[in-house]
């Protein structure tokens, strides 16, 4: 996999889970910004094993001129029972994008840890990786591989810069530093 995210915000861990991990004006704002549609979230549930879930599904636009333009999407998002709150979050994300070729052969499978740095801060790490249900064929492996990554890439840079401009609005007209 790879640490696409790593860095420490001046967003309390709390507040950095509500802006991701909730139906916040902040997600709402980036997926339009990503072209991201028709998106619908599940509300979190807790399961039998202490851990909560939900689901969301979204259209995406594909800008890949070998691929359609766009994907319907569904995410299964685990919050692991080993989270704290205000402290410490694990979310695991697996993202199946339903409508591209060779679909029933991978998802992507993204990890975010927000640890709590103090009052006021955290830091978000997010590691990603492309995961193979079925082995295809390795020139079809290497294409979705270097497919994906360079989408992820992208993304988990915007998302940061996006958030870094959350950051300076929530920290303006003072606080600490
Ligand atoms: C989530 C991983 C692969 C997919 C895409 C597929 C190309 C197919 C390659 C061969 C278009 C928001 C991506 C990047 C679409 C976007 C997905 C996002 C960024 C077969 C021709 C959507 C995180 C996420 C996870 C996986 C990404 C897809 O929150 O290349």
């Amino acid at each position: 996999g790879r640490l696409y995210v790593n860095k420490v915000f001046n967003i309390s861990a709390e507040k950095m889970f509500e802006l991701l991990f909730t139906d916040s004006h902040f997600i709402r704002r980036f997926m339009n910004a990503r072209k991201i549609t028709n998106a619908s979230f599940a509300p979190w549930q807790s399961e039998a094993s202490g851990a909560m879930k939900r689901s969301l599904n979204y259209t995406i636009a594909i800008t890949n001129p070998l691929v359609g333009k766009f994907s319907t999407a569904t995410e299964n998002q685990i919050l692991y029972k080993e989270s704290r709150e205000g402290q410490y979050y694990l979310v695991d994300a697996e993202v199946y994008t339903h409508d591209v070729p060779y679909h029933d052969y991978f998802y992507t499978q993204n990890l975010y840890c927000i640890i709590r740095h103090s009052k006021h801060k955290c830091r978000l790490r997010v590691y990603t990786d492309v995961k193979y249900k079925k082995q295809p064929w390795g020139l079809v492996k290497s294409f979705i591989t270097k497919n994906s990554w360079s989408g992820l890439e992208d993304y988990f840079r915007h998302l940061e810069s996006e958030l870094m401009e959350e950051e300076a609005e929530l920290n303006q007209g003072g606080g600490d530093p």
